[in-house]
């Protein structure tokens, strides 16, 4: 959770602790041509580049990142002594959408990574994955279009490639014992220096927290990075599991190989602006990458012999398309952009976690040392530092946030799931009642209105399946609760702004335009204000401040206290079929193109019930082993997929 507003702290001296990454940044020094070029230096790309280099000694690849190499701090460390739920960040894209006008013309605020490692180096290091459900659902809708699919994204189509993303380094018995801390080694078994751990250190209420979870009969669930995720949940962090520091992509993958890579050039500071087939024909690629020097501006073409692989994110990613002409065709006519491809699915399908709030009030806490409070007392902070710097650090800056987090089924939220899951149903079989909650320029186009159906009717199965979590409520220290709503129903869009298409792209959120989102929304509230009543909060004299016991209009609460973005955007690029309005294909080639790929967490056909990161990642570790199949299968020369009704991967 972000306060923005929040005055951001410049670490003076932060410079000396640049990772060592030494880079080609002078166009200069680029070669003629690379065999690759990764646009976007973040969570997804670093992870294809940095195996595709690894596989490929002989092959160039070039990665152009926006942002700069930056000192990465942790979401807490020195020298914050409160938690802003930024960190004092390297640098980030401020986004503001547009009003949305179900929630009171509010618009949502977020931020998205720009410095090398992309948002893995600047969000908040809760480290966990969806629940096997959500990505067997993922699956359905890929494959379910008139055109075999040879890849797979199912739970056991994916969970190889969450396990190769990431190294995760139990906590010491001592420790474990201390916070009862559960986890399964066998879901695990990467040894990439991309970390995860949990902190020998939580604030004193946080048990307490995790007590009242237990009196509202939550059951707790010792590992839930494997597949099963419904219960009370220990969270690992992305964090170094000796000195605590964050782990983030741009040290995984890039930092750590460099000096062993000299195939893997990587430029910063520069914008690509789009893609261009020479002749204008889709089918003929690879495409050109357009780069822009956002030093001096200087515009240059980098020409690519196998493929350009798209990894700018969801926000980035839909707009570079839309920038060469790839996108939905009336948008981009009235944008004055010449099409090269009708894709309407491009920048649609915008979705992200968001969710009202509670808060409490503990009148008669008793002891809950040790308290974030006793970060305004010198000494105690003097001691914590100590800590962090010591080798293995200790104290409260091993921290990040959260580790944990409830999830839970909307049949056991409210028993009047029913309701919510005929609503959508119905909504799933009708073409005008399924339309009219879309965007109005793409409730006119066939697939995007069939496809936006298929959805309705999958998140109709998992929200009313009993163990696939509907609601995340996650928590730390203190009594502010929100209700992250995990399968939202809504659609918002992505589109480059007509009249400065270079700059950030606009956001529509559109929350709670399909109104099932506010029944949801409503459901998780009333459950969550049930803690307040537990045994546990009882005893320490819990009361409700906001929205407060007398309120009786709920609904005008769950929108005063609305988060409409937990900083997870997704979707912009899905992976659905072409006849069902989607962009890319289970083998993340953009439909009807060649040469071009999208590897981010765009490619998402909905959102998984957790936070993103680690399924950046494991798209990144998935998208390579099949590029590298491809490659090593088809020979020599390009990655060129010639296949037409494949069944396996037909070159
Ligand atoms: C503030 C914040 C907090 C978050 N908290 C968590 C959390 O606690 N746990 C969790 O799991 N997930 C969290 N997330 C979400 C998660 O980090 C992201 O979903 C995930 O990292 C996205 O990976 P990606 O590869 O798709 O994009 P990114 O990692 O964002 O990478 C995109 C890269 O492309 C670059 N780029 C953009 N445009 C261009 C261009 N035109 N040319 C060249 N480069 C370009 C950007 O600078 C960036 O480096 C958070 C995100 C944010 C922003
Ligand atoms: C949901 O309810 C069922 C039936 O009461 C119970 O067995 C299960 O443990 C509950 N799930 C969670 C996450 O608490
Ligand atoms: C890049 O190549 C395209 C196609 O040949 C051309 O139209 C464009 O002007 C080139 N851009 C630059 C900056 O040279
Ligand atoms: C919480 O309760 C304590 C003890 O009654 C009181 O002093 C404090 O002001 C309350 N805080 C809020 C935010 O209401
Ligand atoms: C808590 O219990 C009180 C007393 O029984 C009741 O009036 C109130 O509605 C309960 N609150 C919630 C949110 O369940
Ligand atoms: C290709 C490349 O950027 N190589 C660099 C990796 O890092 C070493 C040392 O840090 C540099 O000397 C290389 O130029």
């Amino acid at each position: 959770m972000v306060r923005l507003g929040v005055v951001l702290v410049c670490l003076a001296g932060a410079a000396n602790a640049l990772p060592k990454a030494a880079i080609r940044r002078q166009v200069s020094q680029l070669r003629t041509s690379y065999d690759f070029v990764v646009v976007g230096g973040g969570t997804s790309g670093l992870t294809v580049a940095d195996r595709l280099t690894e596989a490929f000694p002989q092959k160039t690849v070039l990665v152009v990142e926006y942002g700069d190499i930056e000192f990465a701090p942790g979401i807490f460390d020195p020298p914050l002594t409160v938690w802003n739920g930024i960190g004092a960040s390297a640098s980030y894209f401020i986004y503001q959408s547009l009003p949305n006008t179900e929630v009171q013309n509010k618009p949502a605020f977020l931020l998205a990574g720009k410095a090398l490692g992309g948002s893995s180096a600047i969000n908040g290091m809760f480290f966990d994955r969806g629940s096997r459900f959500d990505h067997d659902a993922w699956n359905a809708i890929a494959t379910s279009g008139s055109t075999p699919q040879a890849e797979h994204w199912d739970w056991n189509g994916i969970f190889p490639f969450f396990k190769k993303s990431v190294t995760f380094t139990p906590p010491t018995s001592n420790v474990a014992q201390t916070y009862g801390y559960t986890w399964d080694d066998s879901v695990y078994g990467g040894s990439t220096p991309i970390y995860s751990a949990f902190p020998p250190y939580q604030w004193g209420d946080h048990s307490v927290i995790r007590n009242a979870w237990k009196d509202l009969g939550v059951k707790q669930t010792a590992e839930c990075a494997g597949g099963n995720k419904d219960g009370l949940c220990w969270v690992p962090g992305s964090n170094h599991p000796v000195t605590f520091a964050r782990s983030h992509a741009g040290l995984g993958h890039y930092e750590a190989v460099n000096t062993t890579r000299p195939n893997y050039d990587l430029i910063v500071k520069h914008q690509v602006t789009r893609v261009v087939y020479p002749n204008g024909n889709p089918n003929d690629g690879p495409p050109l990458v357009e780069v822009k020097s956002l030093v001096d501006g200087h515009l240059f073409n980098v020409t690519v012999d196998a493929e350009v692989i798209l990894s700018a994110g969801a926000l980035s990613t839909p707009a570079i398309l839309q920038r060469s002409g790839i996108g939905p065709a009336n948008f981009l006519s009235t944008a004055g952009i010449p099409l090269v491809r009708d894709l309407p699915g491009v920048g649609s399908n915008l979705q992200d976690h968001s969710g009202p709030g509670i808060e409490l009030n503990l009148t008669n806490p008793g002891n809950l040392s040790p308290s974030p409070s006793e970060m305004s007392n010198p000494d105690f902070v003097a001691d914590a530092v100590a800590g962090f710097n010591s080798i293995p650090a200790t104290g409260p800056y091993t921290l990040s946030g959260s580790n944990s987090a409830v999830f839970v089924s909307l049949p056991n939220v409210t028993s009047a799931y029913q309701t919510i899951i005929s609503k959508i149903r119905a909504q799933a079989a009708s073409d005008s009642v399924a339309s009219s909650f879309l965007p109005p320029d793409y409730r006119t186009s066939p697939s995007m209105v069939r496809g936006y159906k298929r959805q309705l009717s999958l998140l109709a199965d998992l929200l009313s399946n009993p163990q696939s979590p509907s609601i995340e409520v996650p928590f730390g220290t203190g009594t502010v609760f929100k209700a992250v709503h995990l399968h939202p129903l809504s659609r918002g869009t992505v589109r480059i702004d007509p009249s400065s298409p270079l700059s950030q792209a606009i956001l529509d959120y559109r929350t709670g335009t399909n109104p099932v989102d506010f029944d949801i929304y409503l459901a998780h509230m009333e459950y969550m204000r049930k803690l307040v009543n537990t045994t546990t909060f009882q005893q320490r004299g819990a009361v409700e401040i906001a929205p407060g016991p007398a309120t009786t209009d709920l609904l005008g609460a769950v929108k005063d206290s609305m988060t409409f973005s937990f900083m997870h955007p997704c979707c912009t690029a899905a992976m659905i079929p072409e006849d069902l309005g989607g962009v890319v294909g289970t083998d993340l080639k953009v439909h009807g193109t060649e040469g071009l790929r999208v590897v981010d967490i765009s490619v998402l056909p909905f959102l998984p019930g957790a936070h993103l990161s680690s399924t950046a990642y494991a798209i990144g570790e998935k998208a390579a082993d099949i590029i590298i199949e491809e490659l090593s299968r088809c020979g020599k020369g390009k990655a060129k997929a010639k296949g037409k009704g494949k069944g396996r991967r037909d070159c």
